[in-house]
């Protein structure tokens, strides 16, 4: 093994409205400490790790919205994490929502940042695939998906960046279901996708999908790892939350599509395991070698237009 790397997801369980930041971020210092006890060198924590999943709920109150969002990170009561994060040289992925006061208008996004081993900010990513709908769904209770009303689509397209002698890059949630958010990544060489999500079991008018979600969760990062030829892991916010039930199955999935770990809870639990960065050269060179065996010029369809094309009658 020429190029390992000791990595882990944080699965967290239900994060109450009630708690504090400063709590949930003390569950994350405990997740990290144990990575580290471990000897893992990244973890990746859930999207919107520092909150219940709000989206679920309309808000007219933008002092209410506003608690929930990070205008700095990291912000005091996530600069511990920082802290620890540096001293135990553990790097680490976390999803929160972020408030961007840089421009004359605020803007909101569902964010994930890489902080290196050395506790500084090296990537940022917002979410590009925003699931659910921005009107108020009052007959789904706390089963809305308000994420449309209150994020935007991210900025950044889908970056990698070099850490730890590889190629990584990040997504969220409902980007793991769509096959082009790992191509655009697998084009760019990536090795490691790391991956945050809250995913509710059930969708209002759909119980026949109830049992499906964990098969779906699965079967999209283990195509995505496989298809690029890519290390992906994936760490859950699960569990039963403010009325709802998340689905865990947080996993590590080798490029070749198999699974290398997987959490057995509903609760606060690390999964980890070494992975040999190298390995991903079985796929990218050969049957995923994306030089010798593509064709993009039958793909334009797919950056021409986000709806279907259907044939003429
Ligand atoms: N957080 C997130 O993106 N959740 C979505 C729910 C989809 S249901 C409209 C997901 O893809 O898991």
């Amino acid at each position: 093994m020429t190029r390992s790397l000791h990595v882990a997801a944080a699965q967290m369980g239900p994060i109450p409205r009630a708690e504090s930041k400063t709590q949930t971020v003390s569950r994350l210092i405990a997740l990290l400490e144990e990575g580290a006890s471990r000897g893992v060198e990244v973890v990746v924590f859930p999207e919107l790790a520092l909150s219940t999943y709000f989206p679920r709920w309309w808000m007219d109150d933008d002092a209410d919205i506003d608690s929930f969002f990070e205008a700095q990170m990291p912000s005091e009561e996530t600069q511990p994490l920082f802290d620890r994060a540096r001293e135990l040289s553990v790097g680490f992925y976390l999803g929160y929502a972020e408030l961007d006061t840089s421009g004359p208008t605020p803007r909101r996004y569902n964010t994930s940042v890489f902080v290196g081993p050395d506790g500084t900010i090296g990537a940022k990513y917002r979410k590009v695939h925003l699931p659910g709908h921005e009107d108020h769904k009052k007959d789904w209770g706390n089963l809305q998906q308000l994420e449309k009303k209150y994020f935007e689509p991210g900025d950044l397209g889908f970056p990698v960046f070099r850490a730890y002698d590889g190629i990584l890059g990040m997504a969220i949630c409902n980007d793991r279901r769509w096959p082009e958010t790992y191509r655009v990544m697998g084009m760019q060489g990536v090795e490691l996708i790391m991956i945050g999500y809250n995913t509710p079991v059930h969708t209002p008018g759909l119980p026949q999908h109830n049992h499906l979600q964990g098969f779906w969760n699965h079967l999209s990062m283990q195509a995505g790892a496989y298809q690029n030829g890519s290390y992906v892991v994936g760490a859950a916010k699960c569990g039963h939350e403010e009325g709802g039930d998340l689905i865990g199955q947080s996993a590590i999935i080798a490029p070749t599509g198999e699974m290398m770990a997987q959490a057995v809870s509903l609760e606060d639990e690390l999964i980890s395991a070494v992975i040999d960065l190298d390995r991903c050269e079985e796929i990218k060179g050969w049957i995923f070698n994306f030089e010798k065996h593509r064709q993009p010029q039958h793909y334009s369809i797919i950056t021409e237009s986000a709806g279907v094309q259907l044939p003429p009658e």
